[in-house]
C-alpha cells in the first residue's frame, strides 16, 4: 500500500517535508550536530559541498572529506527534533519516493553524532571528549513505538530502583549505541560512559535559576548509581532518540560529546570552540577510515 500524503509528506520539489532533502543529497555517513552554525564548523574540512539546504533548524551539507562522502545535518535541540530527523533520514534511503513505498532491500546509515554536553562525575574534567556507550532516556520518545526488543530492560529496572523518580516525570528507557562504531572511535584519550538525556537544560538536569526542582536530589542520585562498574557520566538531549530510533530503524549511531560543562566541580569551559573543534577534526579523521 502506498504511504497516504498525509503520512509520507514531501515538498513540491520532491524532497521531503521537514529536511527539504532529495535522497540522492544524502551520504550513507551522517554526522549529527544541534546546532546549525556547527554544521559549517564540520563542511569547512570538506574537499568540496556538492549541497547545501536549510528549512527550520534542519540545516543540512553534504560533500566529502579525504574521498568518503558526508552529510552532516543539524538537528535542533532535544529528541522531539531526533523523532523528525530519524524518520526522514530513514524514509530518504529506505523509501520510493515514486511509489511511496517501502522499499525492499533496506540501507543501514552510519549516524555519528557530535554534540556538547555536561558531565555529571567529577573526575570527567570540561574539554574532553567522551563516548556514549549507552544512553537512559527521559523523554517519552521510545515509548510511542513498539520498542521493547531494543532497549537493556535490566539497566533500566536497576536505574529505576536507584533513581525512585516521581512517575509523572519519566519512565527512563535504556539503549545502547552500536558497538563497532563504539569500537572504531575507541581512543585512550576518550571517557567512556552511560548518558542521560533529558527533556530540558535546566530543571530536567538539576539547574536551578529562580524555580526549584521538583527533586533536589536527583543529580545526586544520578551520580552515585553503579550498575557493575558503569556510571552515569554525562547529560545532554539528544542520544537516546538517536539510538533508540537507529536501533529500531536498523541503523547505527554513536554519540560523541564534548564535555563543556562539570555540574559536580561547577565549571564550564573557557574556550568552548577549542575542544568542539578538536572533536570534529578527530571524528573526521575516524569517518574517513570506516
Ligand atoms: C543545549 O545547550 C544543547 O547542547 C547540547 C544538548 O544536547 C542540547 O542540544 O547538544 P548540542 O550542542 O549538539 O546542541
Amino acid at each position: 500500500m502506498p504511504l497516504a500524503s498525509s503520512e509520507l509528506i514531501l515538498n513540491e520539489d520532491q524532497s521531503i517535508y521537514h529536511l527539504h532533502l532529495k535522497p540522492e543529497n544524502l551520504a550513507d555517513v551522517v554526522i549529527t550536530v544541534g546546532d546549525p552554525d556547527r554544521v559549517a564548523e564540520v563542511s569547512r574540512h570538506f574537499e568540496h559541498i556538492e549541497i547545501s539546504t536549510q528549512k527550520r533548524e534542519f540545516k543540512t551539507e553534504t560533500g566529502t572529506f579525504k574521498g568518503k562522502r558526508i552529510s552532516v545535518i543539524s538537528t535542533g535541540i532535544g529528541t522531539d527534533n531526533i523523532d523528525i530527523v530519524l524518520n526522514e533520514l530513514d524514509a530518504l534511503v529506505n523509501i520510493d519516493f515514486e511509489t511511496r513505498e517501502i522499499k525492499e532491500q533496506k540501507k543501514s546509515l552510519q549516524l555519528i553524532r557530535l554534540g556538547t554536553s555536561g558531565a555529571i562525575q567529577s573526575d570527567i574534567p570540561v574539554d574532553s571528549i567522551l563516548l556514549s556507550k549507552r544512553a537512559l532516556g527521559f523523554d517519552s520518545l521510545l515509548h510511542f513505538y513498539q520498542s521493547a526488543s531494543v532497549r537493556d530492560h535490566a539497566f533500566e529496572q536497576a536505574f529505576s530502583a536507584h533513581l525512585q523518580l516521581n512517575p509523572e516525570k519519566s519512565t527512563p528507557y535504556c539503549v545502547e549505541a552500536d558497538s563497532a562504531l563504539l569500537n572504531h572511535f575507541k581512543n585512550p584519550n576518550y571517557f567512556e560512559g552511560t548518558t542521560v538525556t533529558n527533556v530540558g537544560f535546566y530543571g530536567p538536569q538539576g539547574r536551578t535559576l529562580r524555580l526549584q526542582t521538583e527533586d533536589v536530589a536527583l543529580n545526586e542520585k544520578l551520580q552515585s548509581f553503579r550498575l557493575n562498574s558503569e556510571k552515569i557520566t554525562n547529560l545532554e538531549m539528544e542520544t537516546s532518540g538517536i539510538y533508540g530510533l537507529s536501533k529500531l530503524l536498523d541503523h547505527r549511531a554513536l554519540s560523541v560529546n564534548a564535555i563543556l560543562a562539570n555540574r559536580a566541580t561547577g565549571k564550564f569551559s573557557k574556550n568552548p570552540s577549542e575542544i568542539v573543534e578538536r572533536m570534529i577534526t578527530e571524528a573526521l579523521e575516524r569517518i574517513a577510515e570506516l
